[in-house]
Parts: structure tokens; sequence; C-alpha cells
């Protein structure tokens, strides 16, 4: 088991690519707190990773309210003893040309998007620090890299996500703590069912496992070795 022993939070952890890295570092041999608003859906992952044998802790919260990642990370650590694996996912985006999007929907992005992986890598980091360890895997997008007509502020918040990693990266690597943003293109997952206009055939995409599968690669190299920026792509998607 390539994860045995270790401690990972996962965030948006109660269904597509959050569950699926919450499956399968447990299965890898981690212990899981897996963090989202549907509490019956985590009730769900919990079951399944316990009917394997595996520790999960569940967290009905949100990623961009400062008192539930506080609690998610002190309850972490007051049952697990520790934290050597942050994975940022809980993200969405709104499909809208920028004059029809409104101010809240713009706020409400960037809270989620932007905001929770400021305020989870915040309250993490000290315990990484202190640890001497730790691995940050931002679930980003290939729309953080590149322009995208009608997510202008989706992309951007994943901008600006991958601008916060990379500078995170250079402050926090002489701990050992390695971060990574991970920017995948369309996922058969329910994001991809309400975001764009033209989303290419399910069966061609990725899947929330090969997503994972990444994850696990980042997580689990040599320490000496960082994966710091990844774009994963469907092979051949039309
Ligand atoms: O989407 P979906 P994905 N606080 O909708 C949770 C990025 N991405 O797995 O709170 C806490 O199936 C939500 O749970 P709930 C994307 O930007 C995707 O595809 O119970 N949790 C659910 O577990 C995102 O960052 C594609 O509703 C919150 C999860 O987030 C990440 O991948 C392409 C929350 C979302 O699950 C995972 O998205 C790409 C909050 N405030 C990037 N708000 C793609 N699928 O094509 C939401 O480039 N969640």
């Amino acid at each position: 088991m390539l994860l045995k022993d270790k401690v990972a939070i996962v965030t948006g952890a109660s269904r597509g690519i959050g569950k699926a890295i919450a499956l399968l570092f447990s299965k890898e041999g981690a212990k899981i707190s897996a963090v989202a608003r549907t509490e019956e859906d985590l009730k769900k992952l919990k079951s399944e990773i316990e009917a394997s044998g595996g520790e999960c802790l569940i967290f009905k919260g949100d990623v961009s309210k400062e008192d539930d990642v506080k609690k998610v990370v002190q309850e972490t650590v007051d049952k697990f003893g520790r934290i050597d694996i942050l994975v940022n996912n809980a993200g969405f985006g709104i499909y809208k040309p920028v004059v029809e999007l409104t101010a809240e929907e713009f706020d409400s992005m960037v809270a989620v998007n932007f905001r929770g992986v400021f305020l989870f890598t915040k309250y993490v980091l000290p315990y990484m620090m202190k640890q001497n360890s730790g691995v940050i895997i931002n679930i980003s997008s290939i729309a953080g890299t590149l322009g995208v007509k009608n997510m202008a502020v989706y992309s951007a918040t994943k901008w600006a996500v991958n601008g916060f990693t990379e500078s995170i990266m250079h402050e926090v690597r002489e701990y050992n703590i390695r971060v990574a943003s991970l920017c995948p293109g369309s996922v058969d997952t329910n994001f991809s069912n309400v975001a764009g206009s033209n989303p290419p055939s399910r069966d061609k995409v990725l899947k929330p496992e090969d997503v994972a599968q990444t994850a696990l690669l980042i997580a689990t190299l040599p320490e000496r070795a960082m994966l710091s920026h990844l774009i994963l792509r469907p092979t051949n998607p039309r």
C-alpha cells in the first residue's frame, strides 16, 4: 500500500473527482478526512471506505467558511495526529457570458474555488511545516492555463489557484512540502453536465479515476521529486 498510515484531507469528496481520490487514497492505506456540503453523500463514502477496512472522518462543511475549515483541520489532527496530504478539490463553474453573470455568482465562484484553497492551505501548512513534510494537491483546471469563452470568471479563479500554488510551492519547499496544481481537461462528472455548451461525449473524456491516479502519482513520488504543475487531457475527446 502506497499511502499506509498517511492522513489525507480531501475537499469536495462527496462525488466526482474528490470521491475518486478519497477512495483510491483509502485503498492505498490513507486515513481520510472528507469534506463537502451534502451529508448523505459523505455518509455513503464513509460506508464504502469502512466496508473495505479503511478509516474515514466526514465533515459537512463549506470550504469558503473559515470556521468550517478550522474545524476540519483541528479535528483531523485530534483524531489522526497528523496531516500528510491536502487535496483542495471542491470547486464549480457557472457557464454564462460575462454580461449575464451576477456579482453574487462572481463572489461564489471566487469564494469556493480560490478562498477555499487559501483557507485550507493556511490552516494545514503549520502542521506540515512542523512535520517537515507534506503534499498539497490543488485540483485546478486546464481553464487555468488558457481563456474559455463564457467561463471567464471560472477560468480566472483557476488562474488564481495556479498562481497561488506556484507561489506557495516556493514558500514551503524548504520544509520538504510539495505543492502541485493538477489541471484536468473534461472529466465525466456532475461538473461537466452543468458547465459548457458543447461538452464532448462522456465516453471520450477523462474519468474521475484517471485524475485520482494522477493525484496518487503526485503524492507518492520520492520526497526529493516534485510534480508542481500538471495538465491531464483526454487523449481524443471529439
Ligand atoms: O465536480 P462535481 P468535479 N464546500 O460537481 C463539492 C475541477 N475540474 O468532481 O458540497 C465544500 O462532481 C461538491 O460537494 P457538495 C473543478 O473545478 C473539473 O468535476 O456536497 N464542498 C462535490 O463533492 C473542481 O475544482 C472538470 O455539493 C463543495 C465537489 O465539490 C474539481 O475538478 C474539469 C463546495 C464537486 O463535484 C472537482 O469537480 C476541470 C463548497 N462550497 C476541472 N462546493 C470536469 N469535471 O470536467 C462544491 O478542468 N463542493
